[in-house]
This record gives structure tokens, sequence and C-alpha cells, in this order.
């Protein structure tokens, strides 16, 4: 007779929605029903129907699921996590009408976090942002994105870089940083944008690769942020440093961010409001995920929506986000992010919770570790008490999360 396989634990009773290459499968979410999913060594080892399990194994350990879903563990692949203070205040004048742009350019917005970073040491960053961090773990998130782009000079860049790879050992969640000095103009820099630039090409982007601080470089091309030839040069810049890029495209305006991505082979485009057509099909064909963040178009309320319908039609990837920042986007909830995608976006429950697993585990380039239950993946997972996984979507304002698994291990049974 053959040994018993042998595994560190195993899932049952409950059904998976697995985000795995659903075609041929039950639908979109790659459902199996009654489903089993061993873990070995931190991994995924096994995963199917439970009647397949192989005739013989053994498990450390034996979960009981009580008959609720398995997901993938929730990817937040699109925040600025990391900032002091907040921006209540300026949400008191654009209630009574300014507009966004109105209070950046009259020296607020972007530029007075900009003032309470610098002024904020490491451990205060690390604090204020790790009560954020705990807010998206506990809906199920175990792999977030965060950017810099709040210090815009070499020290407090760095600080912020610091500060967020320190927040992954804290909170067991795995992190991924983004440089984006090119956010915004510091005041020190007012009229010259371009030696700015040089700074951010020159002397920042070379001292963050050096410290191994990023995995990506991103920048805000924008009409308040910088013109596309200036994305161009710190993407040059990265290429340089072997960083890939992503970008904030076409927020407010198109100046054709989508296909600067895409001539960059960027991991995503993000916003997209404004892309056009051209942009979509260029980001179609570089493999660029699109990374839409419902957020901020609700707290900007903004009307014109990302083109949807054209990221379908091309086969973009689409991935959902929080934006957690303080001028856009002061959420913490990446299920009402689902929600948000599918009233005002327009998106399918499976689509936006594709977005926040497989698609947005592309759009960070760690599509092969995270982002599916199959075998191979990190053991990153979600237990939820839902008779089926559109009610991620259905519901704002619930969370019907009963356990996270990073790892293999489960840190949040209730
Ligand atoms: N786009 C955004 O939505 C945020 N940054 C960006 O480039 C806004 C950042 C802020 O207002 O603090
Ligand atoms: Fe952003």
């Amino acid at each position: 007779m053959s040994a018993a396989i042998r595994w560190d634990a195993v899932w049952t009773n409950v059904h998976l929605a697995t985000l795995a290459d659903t075609a041929g499968t039950a639908d979109d979410y790659g459902t199996i029903r009654d489903g089993a999913l061993a873990i070995d060594d931190g991994r995924v080892a096994w995963v199917g129907a439970r009647r397949d399990l192989p005739a013989r194994w053994r498990a450390e350990t034996e979960h009981d699921g009580h008959n609720g879903w398995l997901t993938p563990g929730l990817i937040d692949c699109h925040t600025h996590l990391v900032y002091a203070g907040n921006r209540a205040d300026e949400f008191e004048l654009r209630v009574a009408g300014a507009s966004y742009e109105d209070i950046a350019k009259a020296g607020g917005g972007i530029a007075s976090t900009v003032r309470a970073t610098r002024d904020a040491g490491e451990d205060e960053l690390v604090a204020q942002a790790a009560v954020r961090l705990r807010q998206l773990s506990a809906e199920g998130v175990t792999t977030v994105e965060i950017k810099s782009g709040y210090g815009l000079d070499i020290a407090n860049e760095l600080k912020m870089l610091r500060a967020a790879r320190r927040l992954a050992e804290m909170c067991g969640v795995k992190v991924r940083t983004t440089f984006l000095g090119a956010h915004a103009l510091p005041p020190e820099f007012a009229g010259r944008a371009d030696d700015y630039i040089a700074l951010v090409c020159e002397e920042m982007l070379p001292a963050v690769a050096d410290a191994k601080l990023a995995d990506a470089v991103d920048a805000f091309c924008e009409r308040i942020g910088f013109t596309p030839a200036q994305t161009a040069r710190v993407f040059d810049a990265a290429g340089k440093h072997r960083l890939p890029v992503k970008l904030h495209a076409d927020q407010l305006s198109d100046l054709g961010g989508g296909r600067l991505a895409a001539e960059y082979r960027g991991l995503s485009a993000d916003h997209l409001e404004h892309a056009s057509e051209a942009s979509v099909r260029a980001m179609a064909e570089a493999g660029v995920a699109a990374v839409l963040l419902p957020g901020a178009f609700y707290f900007l309320r903004e009307t014109q929506l990302p083109p949807i319908a054209s990221l379908r039609r091309h086969g973009v990837p689409m991935a959902i986000a929080t934006d957690c920042n303080p001028g856009t986007s002061p959420c913490t909830s990446l299920l009402l992010m689902l929600n948000m995608a599918c009233t005002l976006f327009g998106l399918a429950p499976s689509e936006a919770l594709a977005g926040v697993t497989r698609n947005a585990a592309k759009a960070l380039g760690v599509g092969s570790e995270v982002g599916r239950l199959a075998p191979g993946q990190r053991a990153d997972l979600a237990l939820w008490d839902i008779a089926g996984p559109a009610e991620l979507a259905y519901a704002f304002g619930a969370n019907p999360l009963v356990a996270r698994v990073v790892r293999g291990i489960a840190d949040e049974l209730k």
C-alpha cells in the first residue's frame, strides 16, 4: 500500500472561489462547491472538490470551514497608506464648493500632507499607517502596495519607504513598495519642475534602488502633476535600475498616460477615467493592467467614467484598489471598493472580486505568487461567512470575514 500524503493543513467543509483560470469551470469565480484545500510549507499544495482528495492523506491540522467560502487573500494594489495627519479641513472646503485642483493650486492638497509627513518621525509614520493597515487586513487583505510620494526629498522619501517595509513585518501583510517621487512638486522647487525631475532621476531613484526600498516606480502624470515628457524621464531612470513602472494616468484629463505606460511595458496604468481608446488598445497590446479606483471617483464626485466597455473589449485585466490617501480617497475598506466598482462602474461582482485578487496580483507583478487558489501559490487566504461570493460586492458596511490565513497560518479565527 502506498504511503499517505502528508500536508501541514487541510481545509474542508468549505466552498472555494479559486479565481484561477476560470475557463471551463462552473462560473467566473472559479467556484468549487464542497471543496478542499491543502497547505504545505506555507503554500497551497492541493485544491479541488473534497470527493477528489487523494485516497490517503494526513495533515497536522484539519480546519473546518463551517460551510463558508474560501477566497485568495485580498490584494490592495494601489495605496498611499503611509502619511501623517489628515485633510478633513479640505473636505469641508470641497463640500462647500472648492475643487480638488483649486485647493492644490492654493498650496493645500498634496503639499499639506507633505508638510505633515516631513515633520513626522519614522516611528510616528509607522504608527499612523499601522492603524489603516489593520483596518484593511480586518477585511481579509493579505497583500498591499504602498507608495512613497509625500516626502519629495531624499531623506523623507527613504523614510516613507522604510516605514512601509516595517509595516510588513509588524502586521503580517505582504507589502510591495512603490517609489512615487514624481507625485507633486515640492515647494522649494516651485517653478522648476524639470530641476526636480532631475533630482528624482539622478539622486532620489538611485538612493532608493541602492537601499532596495522600492519594487516599482510610479508618477503622477497630470496637469497638476508632471507632463508626459517628465514622466518619461522618470521611467527611463527606472529602467536603468531595472525597476518596473506604473502610472497615475488620465485621472483628471487625457494626457495619453495609458499609452505612455504601455510604451514602457508598465505593470499597470491607474485611474484612467479620461483614457482614450488608443491608450486602452496600447495597454492591451503591452499587457498593462488597468487599476480602477472607485473611491477617488466617488470622493471627488467625478462624473467621467473609466472606459470599462473598452477595457473589457480589449481584454485588459481590471484591478480594483482603495487608493487610500488623505486627499482623494481616505478609505480603508477594500470591500466597499468592490461594491462601488459594481454600482458606480458597472463591473460584475465576479469582475470586482477578480480585481482584488488575480488581477491585483498582476498589477503588482506578483501573479505567480498570490491572487489565486492554485497549487504553488502562497497560502494567503480569506474565509468568509457568506452563502455565495457575490455577497462580497453586494453588501456594504458589512464585514463577513471569519479568518485570515497568511502563509498557511490562520490568524483571526472568530
Ligand atoms: N492621485 C491621487 O488620487 C492621489 N495622488 C495621486 O497622484 C491624491 C493624493 C493627495 O491628494 O494627497
Ligand atoms: Fe493614487
